[in-house]
């Protein structure tokens, strides 16, 4: 099964919306391998946005990370990272398509609730930047629902 990594942004956290994200991505169908809320310094936020240190938008886009917890957390299913990217929508919330995270959750290019992995091979970095292999979970709860 494909992984991807999403984080949910300080915006999302800061106006309470952690558990409407967590069952919207329940509800569609994924699989929650594994969560954490973390405040990574703020060299860690440049390290992982590093591809973007050229922008203009880096340092306000840093600056915003680093201003509040984040949870960040690791989803499965079949085609995750893609069916994940256009569930949460385009990275201007104010472009996004009505009912997709951003669209709900956030407020514009910056403040955009989520963050999804773009590729497979980004999701398997960006996972193994913020979890050890052992927080990864893998259980079959269907197995010990029905019980
Ligand atoms: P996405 O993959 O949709 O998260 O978008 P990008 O990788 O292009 O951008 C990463 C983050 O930079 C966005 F989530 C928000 C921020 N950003 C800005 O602040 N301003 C911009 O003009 C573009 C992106």
């Amino acid at each position: 099964m494909e992984k991807t990594l999403v984080i949910i942004k300080p915006d999302a956290v800061g106006k309470k919306a952690v558990g409407n994200i967590i069952t919207a991505f329940d509800d569609f169908g994924l699989k929650l391998a594994a969560l954490k809320m973390i405040k990574p310094s703020r060299n860690v936020i440049e390290q992982f946005y590093s591809i973007h240190k050229e922008k203009p938008f880096f340092q306000p886009l840093v600056e915003f990370m680093d201003c509040a917890p984040i949870v960040v957390c690791v989803w499965e299913s079949e085609n995750a990272v893609s069916k994940v990217r256009n569930f949460i929508g385009a990275t201007d919330s104010q472009k996004a398509d009505k009912g997709t995270i951003r669209n709900l959750f956030g407020t514009n290019n910056r403040k955009n609730a989520v963050h999804a992995s773009d590729s497979l091979e980004n999701a398997e970095k960006e996972i193994s930047f913020f979890f050890k292999p052992e927080e990864i979970l893998n259980y079959n709860y269907d197995a010990w629902i029905s019980k």
